[in-house]
């Protein structure tokens, strides 16, 4: 391809110095960094080249008859997003980030870039995701996406963390199954040697059983769901925080939802404040207790703003757009939803008429749901009764319903969708964004 740049391997050279080590506190002393070019700009007679690592980017400046000969004329041959390791002198210098540079001695190129990427990493008008998509690896190169995952890595810290102090253990449930559990998404069915099975839409009846034995249990994982909508909000696979407690109902489970948040939201703000200052966006504030509307009081709130909407329809986000600004411009509950639009394993308030509305919330940011959660039903003939309800063929639930035979306790949970949080924490419309390898009805590669 070109004769001056060879690619080598990475033998005896180790990375001495991170992009955030270089800076005046280093100034004359000598280190290696390793990285991909983000971008490069030549002068003629001075060749800028900067390097990007893990936590942000170098600039490397060389200079025709200062460094030698044969690397000025390499550093002219480097092109974006090659992979090498410089070595050379830390100097000030008030424009560089970092306020100082780096002035080569040496270099090693790993891995030559072949083509140039369809979009530039600096970049900050929008580029057409599915472009971006293609070459996911690359585009997750970009400083925005590098923020919104450090934090998604803190928000799932933050999350262990505050369970772990409540005295939850993690749990990790069957993803290949043999029953539905979530009536209203359509199932993956997968060959299981001669059998039919499916991937799991959630961990519900395994998480509930296990608060037979554990009590307190969560598990963040994977949900599968074939949804055939092409929408902004909704992934073929997505994952799930998925919470469980026994000896309680849904209030108290709404109580530790918000308080998680708020934990996870000063996580953030002691962890990520480059991150946050990156993205410039407003950071949600919240205070707790988040607002609680009824399911009944809000029909009733968009029938007055105008809107044609019926006790037991399930909310959609444009009839939410209905409801005036300063109720849902942060994290809310809706809480008692109609039973009927609530899958079989939802409790039923038994001070309700008949049963008719459910133990049961969604936690919402705007018009997006976050969470949904509930009391469980645990008994096994109410339990029965609902799934004969909902037309559910009972005999294969059997392995389910059996252990309700042994105890089963008082129980309730909710499942989060990570990159729904995601969303509302930073701002992004499209959650294709804030997943690294999407999926979704047309995509299933890379
Ligand atoms: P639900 O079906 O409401 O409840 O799902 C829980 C949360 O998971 C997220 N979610 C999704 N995110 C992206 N793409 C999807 N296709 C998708 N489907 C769901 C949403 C949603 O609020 N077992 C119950 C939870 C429980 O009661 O514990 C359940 O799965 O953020």
């Amino acid at each position: 391809m070109n004769d001056q740049l060879r690619e080598e391997d990475i033998g005896l050279w180790r990375r001495t110095h991170y992009s955030s080590e270089i800076n005046l506190s280093n100034e004359e002393r000598e280190v290696t960094i390793m990285g991909w070019i983000s971008s490069k700009r030549d002068h003629g007679n001075i060749q800028f080249v900067i390097v990007r690592d893990k936590y942000g980017d170098i600039q490397v400046m060389a200079k025709k008859n200062e460094c030698p000969e044969e690397l000025f004329a390499q550093f002219q041959l480097l092109k974006e997003h090659t992979s090498l390791a410089i070595r050379g002198k830390v100097r000030p210098q008030e424009k560089a980030p970092g306020g100082a540079e780096i002035i080569p001695s040496e270099l090693r190129v790993f891995s030559i870039a072949r083509k140039a990427a369809p979009f530039v990493l600096q970049s900050k008008t929008q580029i057409g995701i599915d472009t971006r998509l293609d070459l996911r690896a690359v585009d997750l190169r970009r400083n925005v996406l590098q923020s919104i995952f450090r934090i998604r890595y803190t928000v799932l810290n933050a999350c262990r963390e505050f369970l772990a102090r409540q005295r939850f253990i993690e749990i990790n449930t069957p993803k290949m199954i043999a029953t539905a559990t979530e009536g209203g998404a359509a199932l993956f069915p997968i060959f299981y040697y001669d059998r039919e099975a499916f991937l799991a839409q959630s961990p519900q009846l395994y998480k509930e059983q296990l608060t037979m034995a554990f009590e307190n249990v969560f598990e963040i994982g994977p949900i599968f769901r074939a949804e055939p909508s092409r929408t902004n909000r909704h992934l073929s696979e997505a994952i799930s925080i998925d919470v469980e407690k026994a000896f309680v109902d849904y209030n108290d489970i709404m109580s530790l939802l918000e308080r998680m948040i708020l934990h996870v939201l000063d996580s953030i703000k002691e962890k990520n404040k480059s991150d946050l200052a990156a993205l410039e966006f407003q950071f949600p504030n919240v205070e707790l207790p988040f607002v609680r509307y009824s399911y009944s009081d809000l029909i009733q709130l968009l029938r007055e703003s105008g809107k044609e909407v019926r006790w037991g329809d399930d909310l959609s986000p444009q009839a939410l757009k209905n409801l005036p600004d300063e109720r849902t411009n942060s994290f809310y509950f809706i809480t008692d939803w109609p039973t009927s639009i609530k899958p079989f394993y939802v409790k039923a308030n038994a001070m309700s008429e008949s049963g008719r509305i459910s133990e049961s919330f969604d936690l919402m940011h705007g018009q997006l749901e976050i969470s949904s959660g509930s009391t469980r039903v645990n008994r096994k003939d109410e339990l029965l009764e609902r799934m004969k309800k909902q037309g559910l063929n009972t005999q294969s639930f059997d392995y389910h319903l059996k252990v309700f035979d042994y105890g089963m306790p008082p129980h309730a949970g909710f499942g989060i969708g990570l990159e729904r949080l995601m969303m509302a924490i930073t701002n992004i419309d499209n959650i294709r964004d804030v997943s690294l390898y999407p999926r979704d009805i047309d995509r299933l590669t890379p």
